[in-house]
């Protein structure tokens, strides 16, 4: 593996732990305005994000190569309200297909298609990741502060297991 590839590589096993670690902050925003059900969607995707990382970890070593793990930025901790908290995490996800895409296309510039092949999988769960923010942005949109609408939603989000 090329050096450029290993440390875009290296990069993203950051970034993913980071997704983590912002979705768990926004977790902790969601138990604070006492909607435990946004914060369990939120737990549950910041685990989802340590497995992405978890996913490269175990690429890089199998490719014979040892993550040297990058420092964390402190996450955002408060947002104006649940859509703005979610419009966040959709702007984020974007950021990280960005991400994804300019490694791919590194990737292919190096030849390397044992990369490439690997990412697929990434591009793939991208839209998925994309798509679960997106519509759910599109929800609060359509609730307008609605506390029973609010409330539902809440529901429906604490049921993601
Ligand atoms: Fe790892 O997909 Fe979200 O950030």
């Amino acid at each position: 593996m090329s050096e450029k590839v290993y440390k875009a590589l290296n990069e993203q096993v950051g970034k993913e732990v980071f997704s983590a670690y912002l979705y768990l902050s926004m977790a902790t925003y969601f138990d604070s305005i006492d909607l435990p059900g946004f914060a369990k969607w939120m737990k549950v995707q910041a685990k989802e994000e340590l497995g992405h990382a978890m996913k490269i970890y175990d690429f890089l070593y199998e490719r014979g190569s040892r993550v040297e793990l990058p420092a964390l930025e402190k996450p955002k901790a408060t947002w104006k309200s649940p859509l703005e908290a979610f419009e966040a995490a959709y702007e984020h996800e974007k950021f990280i297909t960005k991400s994804i895409n300019t490694i791919l296309e590194l990737a292919r510039k190096e030849n390397d298609y044992a990369t490439e092949q690997f990412l697929s999988w990434f591009v793939k769960e991208q839209v998925e990741e994309e798509a679960q923010t997106d519509i759910i942005v599109r929800k609060l949109k359509k609730l307008q502060d609605s506390p029973t609408g609010l409330y539902m939603l809440d529901r429906e989000l604490g049921s993601r297991e």
